[in-house]
């Protein structure tokens, strides 16, 4: 395989960082993040926090009571998680960072690979220029900052990225990856938590060097073919393990509340076509085809209804959708008597020219072994 050049980007302390935009007199205060579970006052835990909570040893996971006693009479902001908020900053971040890269794959709400190769000719100096106009980009459109790490592959540039936070940028080339990675500890690698860290411990191996230079055979006697193996690449920074578009999206929706309610076929095509609108357009984006059409009605005594239509084959028409749609609430108001409070429209039953490839490799794969 050629040389690749590949790019993580991260964002700095994600949903506490979109809380400090949509608020920015929280910038210079802890600010926490949090998850409750609805028993009680406290009772929870901790999302993320900003870096000023961190420095208070505040992180993910912990409980709530715990970070309020950390950061007691600190002038802290506890606020709940507000994931629409939140996918709706990543939405136009991820569109920004996939206008960046021949190949993408989000892997997570607040980060993505991006396969730079051909945009940076092979030249890891002109990957460094796009991470710097990503990163610009991200601030100047969406106000946020993130950490950004450029390596050989997927492997070396995720734990570059992780190197230096927040806003970050950390390039490790092709000739650097091994006393890049030799200091740092074992747990840094995909694969190696806490069981495996101490089994390795046992045998005397403490960091990625120390990985390097154990016998391969010796460690797939102790862990396995397949896991020893894939150690003893993954510790001299081997990796090749493609940057792919993921399709797992299983539908698109939107969903909106009327300004009144109302049983007008009118006023609710008025606000649905905005959400085909919308649910279009990141279908396009993603290079997506349906067959089927959903609506989604949430009436005034709050019951939700649910109607919807299938195709035979696959297509991605505004026009089909829209129609299908009016199709599914003429049918609907006809047959139910309350008014109307809120409405949804979904597609899914996707297909992709991504998703048959994968399906034929499988096939192939499986006709192999
Ligand atoms: N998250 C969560 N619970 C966890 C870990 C993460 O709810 N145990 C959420 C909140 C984070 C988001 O996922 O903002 C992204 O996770 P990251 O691990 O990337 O952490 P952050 O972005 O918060 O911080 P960092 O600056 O270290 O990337
Ligand atoms: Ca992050
Ligand atoms: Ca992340």
């Amino acid at each position: 395989m050629q040389a690749r050049v590949i790019i993580l980007v991260d964002l700095d302390y994600f949903f506490a960082q979109c809380e400090e935009r949509r608020n920015s007199t929280l910038k210079d205060k802890p600010v926490v993040v949090c998850v409750y579970s609805g028993r009680g006052e406290d009772s929870g835990a901790v999302s993320t926090a900003n870096y000023i909570a961190r420095k208070h040893g505040v992180k993910s996971g912990i409980p709530i009571s715990l970070a309020k006693k950390k950061l007691r009479k600190k002038d802290a902001v506890f606020l709940p998680v507000d994931h629409e908020f939140y996918e709706e900053v990543s939405e136009g971040i991820m569109r920004i960072l996939r206008s960046h890269a021949d190949r993408f794959e989000q892997v997570g709400i607040d980060e993505a690979y991006l396969d730079v190769s051909q945009k940076a000719n092979r030249s890891f100096e002109e990957a460094k220029k796009i991470a710097q106009k990503i990163k610009e980009e991200v601030k100047a459109q969406q106000k946020l900052t993130c950490s950004v790490g450029i390596g050989p592959n997927k492997l070396v540039a995720k734990i570059a990225a992780d190197i230096q936070k927040p806003n970050g940028l950390t390039i490790v080339k092709s000739e650097q990856v091994e006393s890049f990675l030799a200091p740092l500890p074992v747990s840094r690698l995909v694969g190696i938590g806490k069981k495996t860290k101490k089994k390795m411990q046992t045998l005397g191996i403490i960091t990625i060097g120390d990985l390097a230079k154990y016998d391969v055979h010796r460690l797939t006697e102790v862990f396995g073919k397949k896991l020893g193996t894939y150690f003893h690449n993954a510790s001299i920074g081997l990796d090749d393990e493609p940057v792919q578009e993921r399709d797992r999206v299983e539908s698109i929706s939107r969903i909106s509340t009327l300004k009144e309610d109302t049983r007008d076929l009118k006023v609710i095509l008025e606000k649905t076509s905005q959400l085909c609108d919308a649910v279009h357009s990141k279908l396009v984006q993603r290079g997506l085809s349906f067959r089927s059409v959903g609506i989604v009605v949430v009436l005034a005594d709050m019951s939700v209804r649910s109607r919807s239509k299938t195709f035979e084959s696959p297509t991605n028409g505004l026009e089909v959708f829209k129609k299908t749609v009016r199709e599914l609430f003429e049918k609907f108001l006809k047959a139910s008597g309350l008014d109307v409070r809120r409405v949804g429209v979904k597609v899914s039953n996707f297909s992709s020219e991504t998703e048959r490839q994968k399906h034929l490799t499988d096939f192939v794969g499986l006709a192999e072994s």
